[in-house]
């Protein structure tokens, strides 16, 4: 049926076919360059399909998979630009069905990034049923559009296995920051990431040992094709080093199962539908 890009995809009945298992219009390893900062006009433009609130559905075909992209953040609105820019375009390529969530901390407490993906994966499942929830740090730019951002229904995918910063490896074996993908089904059975993370570092090493605790296995995406630029930065205000992360990964084993989505607590400050994303503001307290 699929004869070209262009082709039609309505049946004669005026249903829409499934677009193909493996999108023709991907163009493998693409150049991410931070020299000029894109502006948010120019991004609109460039995606004309991106309806409000930052959600897309490939209007020729039906999309295989719904993926919710769940950034934590504060204060990185350059960083945001950037991650806009070069991830509109990379996921319509993949022809996804998707949605950008900006979970935002507000206030000038202490960071807590697995916190606030918890809000985000409890916040996106309100609006779909996504088949995949990806954990995309503001600062990693994919740059291979063969890395899917679709989820291994097996085990929770890691997918930012080749970070410029670390020479295009693995900093060490164990590794799970940056960017993954998990269906809800895996997120729930190791009962979401900790809350307990305030500040840098800790949490991602938690997250990689709930995933054994719950009897699971990681995946990770192949090296040569889970290439992320970083935009390069230094450590931010409110999110100093947690020096207590090696003493809270002691526990972990022990705690799991009450530190996680069955005990998060925030308040909910706006839900604000920006062009690009879904903006969602919101009160997770701070280190106690
Ligand atoms: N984040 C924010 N705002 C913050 C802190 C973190 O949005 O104030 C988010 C953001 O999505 C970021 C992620 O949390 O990508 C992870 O935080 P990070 O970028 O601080 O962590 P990373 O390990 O960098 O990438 C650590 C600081 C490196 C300093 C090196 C100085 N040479």
């Amino acid at each position: 049926v699929y004869t070209n890009l262009s082709a039609f995809t309505l049946h004669s009945d005026g249903k829409m076919t499934h677009c193909p298992l493996k999108s023709p219009i991907l163009v493998g390893p693409i150049t991410v360059v931070f020299t000029k900062l894109p502006s948010e006009r120019g991004i609109v433009k460039k995606n004309p399909y991106v309806q409000s609130g930052g959600q897309y559905k490939p209007p020729h075909c039906l999309a295989h998979y719904k993926s919710a992209i769940i950034i934590p953040h504060r204060n990185r609105e350059l960083h945001l630009r950037y991650l806009l820019y070069y991830l509109h375009p990379f996921l319509q390529r993949q022809q996804l069905q998707y949605r950008i969530y900006l979970i935002h901390q507000a206030g000038n407490g202490t960071f807590n990034r697995a916190k606030l993906l918890n809000v985000g994966v409890k916040e996106a499942l309100k609006n779909e049923d996504w088949d995949c929830l990806i954990m995309h740090d503001v600062d990693l730019i994919p740059e291979n559009d063969y890395n899917l951002y679709i989820c291994d229904n097996r085990y929770p995918k890691h997918m930012s296995s080749a970070m410029d910063k670390f020479e295009y490896s693995l900093p060490y074996w164990s590794y799970f920051g940056g960017v993954s993908a998990l269906t809800p089904g895996q997120y729930l059975r190791m009962n979401g990431f900790p809350n307990t993370y305030w500040g840098w570092g800790g949490e991602d090493d938690d997250i990689f040992m709930r995933i054994q605790l719950a009897g699971m296995a990681v995946s990770r995406t192949p090296l040569n094709l889970g290439h992320y630029k970083m935009v390069v930065h230094n450590r931010d205000k409110g999110n100093q080093a947690n020096k207590k992360r090696f003493t809270l990964l002691k526990r972990t084993k022990r705690i799991w199962k009450q530190d996680g989505m069955n005990s998060l607590d925030f308040q909910l400050i706006s839900i604000e539908e920006a062009k690009l994303y879904t903006n969602i503001t919101v009160d997770i307290g701070d280190t106690p």
